[in-house]
């Protein structure tokens, strides 16, 4: 255990490719980094961030005074989970929002989120906790995204989309005005969901066709 911490810091969950990209974004966004806890616990450093241990660690880290974090896990379901054990053990779920990011003032944001660079979203838009808004994605007006849904690199909803929890849109999926796309969905890259989809299917193409069900 590191013998000095900043107790204002974030605590990240995740030391993988996505912890580096929240790392980077909460960094620009002016917050400090405290430490990382991983599955691996092997010492070492990401973007020199030192990992502390594994997720046995939370309640020492919570009792040292280290009180907010961030979930940066990419699998939907898993940092759904972790998200709702790091807030038992007392941790508040910090957003990490890139300053380039272009947010109305009348959306709504839930609590660990990411935004990442270059993310638009429009007005009335609402986003569920543990959403990831990946770079570059853009969320038109009065969209409603779930729970730890995550919008790929790239990907667009236009008004009026919903998207269940747990969902995920591929880099450069798409998604035409009013359609839903259910809970646990999955479209994969480049995708256009031109009409509802179900929960838990893998749709792809353009138009986006149900591929398979992941239930
Ligand atoms: O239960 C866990 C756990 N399970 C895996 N607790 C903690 N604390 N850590 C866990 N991990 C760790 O998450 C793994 O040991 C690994 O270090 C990290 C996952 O790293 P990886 O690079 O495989 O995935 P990722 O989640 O960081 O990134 C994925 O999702 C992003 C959104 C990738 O698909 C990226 O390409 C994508 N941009």
């Amino acid at each position: 255990m590191a013998p000095t911490l900043d107790i204002g810091g974030v605590v990240i969950i995740g030391g993988g490719g996505h912890a580096k990209v929240v790392i980077e974004s909460l960094r620009a966004a002016g917050e400090t980094v405290a430490a990382i806890v991983d599955a691996d616990p092997t010492p070492r450093e990401v973007l020199g961030v030192p990992v502390l241990g594994d997720d046995l660690i939370l309640p020492e880290l919570r009792g040292r005074g280290l009180s907010r974090l961030f979930v940066a896990i990419g699998d939907n379901r898993l940092r759904e989970k972790l998200g709702g054990k790091s807030r038992d053990l007392g941790f508040a779920l910090v957003n990490a929002i890139h300053p380039s990011a272009v947010i109305s003032p009348s959306a709504k944001l839930g609590e660990g989120v990411a935004v990442m660079a270059g993310v638009v979203i429009n007005a009335d838009s609402q986003i569920g906790d543990l959403a990831i808004i990946n770079t570059g994605a853009v969320v038109d007006h009065d969209c409603q995204l779930g729970v730890a849904c995550h919008l790929g690199p790239a990907s667009a909803l236009a008004g009026g989309v919903s998207i269940g929890a747990r969902a995920f849109l591929g880099v450069g999926a798409r998604a035409i005005p009013g359609v839903t796309i259910g809970a646990d969905a999955i479209v994969g890259a480049g995708g256009v969901v031109a009409r509802d989809l179900p929960d838990a299917v893998l749709a792809i193409g353009v138009p986006a066709k149900i591929k398979g069900d992941r239930s």
